[in-house]
């Protein structure tokens, strides 16, 4: 019987299927802080070793070198029609009459004719040249439907294929199911055994929006370093695999995309090698009891401005609901 011949950059992940009827590669490579190093690691990931989803964001400031990346990867074989690119809108683009010149400008950075996935990226207004932490008036609330019309329209003109959101509470996500014609298919969180998030993954299971999670991880430096805690340690080793690897799982098995960022060949490989194992039952449950539950991304410094409003701690970002 003949066999199967591995190319060098066949796909090798799962996908979830979104509202919108088209699906989700379950792994896809972050690339928030990768600088110049994102040609490199963006190629790596697709070519080498079977990524097809690609994380970025206007924001990152890498769209140029992932553009150079995806033009490599197409030219070494690899169709477009088979790569899920996301990208997302920053605050000081979510006025409606922005919408459509930052979908253009990511566009033409990307080197690509539509996006797979484009998301608000906080849902916050941010004036040009906000400081961080941010000075009075440098904030201001959002205006959720005319932006999300625009967003609509984008699907509607094939340019982008879904719209979602980030950093959502179940206030401003119940905010935006009441005035969208299309809803968000994509829900892009903060989320690991570190903090789980329950809340706002029922939430988006209840209404058939999937979750991303992003920082899966613990983030960089600055963040929570959970590759060290001593449980996700402990099943690494009992399962012999890197605490990484047990991180990405423990994500996918709760029915979660996720997007680690590396910008280092061997994690890049071992990040999608998660998929001939399981982590099992008991062990799940113990990653998902960690205690000290806390975001890592509070959008502090972002958007509390203390002494004049709309947000004046980190609670009046996040609504008041943790
Ligand atoms: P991650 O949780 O992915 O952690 C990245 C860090 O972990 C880097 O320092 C990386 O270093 C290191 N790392 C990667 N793989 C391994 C491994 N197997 N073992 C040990 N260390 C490893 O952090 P991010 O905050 O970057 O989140 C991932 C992505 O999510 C972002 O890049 C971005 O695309 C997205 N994101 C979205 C947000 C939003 O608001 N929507 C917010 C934050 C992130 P090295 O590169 O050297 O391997
Ligand atoms: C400031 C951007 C946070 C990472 O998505």
């Amino acid at each position: 019987m003949a066999q199967k011949v591995m190319l060098p950059h066949e796909p090798k992940t799962q996908s979830f299927d979104l509202l919108s009827g088209h699906s989700i590669p379950a792994i896809g490579l972050g690339t928030w802080k990768s600088g110049s190093q994102a040609i490199d690691s963006v190629k790596t990931a697709i070519i080498d070793n079977g990524y097809r989803h690609i994380d970025t964001a206007a924001q990152y400031g890498v769209q140029e070198e992932v553009g150079h990346a995806l033009q490599s990867a197409m030219q070494a074989g690899v169709e477009r029609k088979d790569l899920f690119i996301t990208s997302k809108i920053w605050c000081t683009d979510l006025t409606p009459e922005r919408v459509r010149p930052a979908l253009n400008k990511t566009l033409q950075e990307l080197q690509l004719d539509y996006l797979d996935l484009y998301l608000v990226h906080w849902p916050f207004q941010l004036k040009d040249g906000a400081s961080r932490p941010p000075k009075a008036g440098e904030v201001l609330e959002l205006d959720m439907e005319g932006v999300w019309r625009e967003m609509e329209k984008l699907v509607q003109e094939n340019l982008v294929k879904d719209i979602g959101i980030c950093n959502f509470t179940l206030t401003k996500l119940n905010k935006l199911l009441k005035i969208a014609q299309i809803k968000p298919s994509v829900c892009q969180m903060e989320m690991h055994p570190g903090w789980r998030n329950d809340k706002m993954l029922e939430a988006c299971k209840n209404n058939g929006i999937h979750i991303t999670a992003y920082s899966p991880l613990g983030s960089a430096e600055g963040g929570r370093d959970l590759i060290h805690d001593q449980t996700v340690d402990r099943i690494a080793k009992k399962l012999n695999k890197s605490p990484g690897q047990v991180l990405v799982k423990w994500a996918i098995q709760r029915g979660t995309s996720v997007i680690p960022k590396s910008t280092n060949p061997n994690r890049i490989r071992e990040n999608v090698a998660v998929f001939n194992w399981e982590v099992p039952q008991q062990d799940f449950k113990n990653l998902s009891n960690i205690p000290d539950q806390r975001r890592v991304l509070d959008g502090e410094e972002l958007f509390v401005n203390q002494s004049e409003g709309p947000f004046k701690s980190v609670e009046d970002i996040w609504d008041h609901e943790d």
